[in-house]
């Protein structure tokens, strides 16, 4: 069996959804947590900063969609992305890697640190601290620094953010309904693949660790059956964040 370790941060949407990938298919991995002020400890022998990053025998590379296919080459069986369905997958992929992850990040571009994102940013940071302790006065700084992270501001060049960003949210939410669709998974796929990946921790990992009460993506029906199918096919905690900072089992949001 191959070595392999995902680095990263788990409040990273796209180190999520690498994570997802491997535990679909199954194989042992060690997740190494990165500390976002300090990235060389850990990734210095790799070079560069952004996450995630999966090595594998001490073949390191980043890009998470890429990931998916890396994976598929190595360990064909449960493809997150069968050649049947390749160029279905391309498109639905593009959609998911450039409006729906990105948009995570829209109130982080805006810069609005008003009271709901200061609570977000300092949940965050507590996130990571689990893993990698940050400074009190790092803690305390998180909102604003991310939002003036260089990596976040450049998302906005990708986005009309003239589009207030409640209705992107509801556009957004929409869209992912329509690529659902009858299911039962992503695409009208029979199997899961590296879509479903891709979306499904977004949705349920806020709800699990104390960024929204309600699980909110399962007021929709449709939503909420997808998720109950993709739920299957993971562990109870599919994110990388410790199970010490658990507030709400998966399980019981989807009830
Ligand atoms: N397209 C990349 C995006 C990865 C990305 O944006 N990672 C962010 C964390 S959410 C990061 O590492 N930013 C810090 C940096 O680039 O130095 C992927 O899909 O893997």
């Amino acid at each position: 069996m191959p070595t392999i370790n995902l680095y990263g941060y788990a409040t990273s949407p796209y180190v999520r959804k690498t994570g997802c990938f491997l535990y679909y298919k199954g194989v042992e991995f060690t997740y190494i947590p990165v500390n976002p002020i300090d990235p060389s400890a850990t990734l210095g022998h790799i070079g560069g900063t952004q996450v995630p990053v999966l090595e594998i025998d001490g073949q390191a590379r980043r890009e998470s969609s890429s990931h998916a296919l890396w994976l598929d080459e190595l360990f064909p069986e449960k493809p997150l992305r069968p050649s049947e369905h390749a160029d279905k997958i391309k498109e639905i992929d593009e959609w998911i890697s450039q409006t729906f992850l990105m948009s995570i990040f829209r109130s982080a571009i805006d810069g609005d640190l008003n009271l709901q994102f200061r609570f977000r940013g300092w949940r965050l940071a507590a996130l990571l601290s689990a893993h990698t302790p940050l400074p009190e006065h790092i803690r305390h700084r998180w909102p604003d620094l991310i939002s003036m992270a260089p990596f976040i501001q450049k998302m906005g060049e990708h986005m009309d953010l003239t589009e207030p960003p409640k209705d992107m949210q509801l556009r957004i939410m929409s869209e992912l309904k329509a690529h659902i669709a009858d299911g039962p998974y992503m695409g009208g796929l029979d199997e899961p693949t590296m879509l479903d990946f891709a979306v499904f921790p977004q949705l349920v990992w806020g709800y699990m660790f104390g960024l929204e009460e309600r699980l909110s993506a399962a007021f929709d029906p449709t939503l909420k059956e997808w998720m109950k199918r993709v739920a299957e096919h993971l562990p109870a905690n599919p994110t990388l964040v410790s199970d010490e900072m658990l507030i709400h089992p998966l399980k019981k949001g989807l009830e």
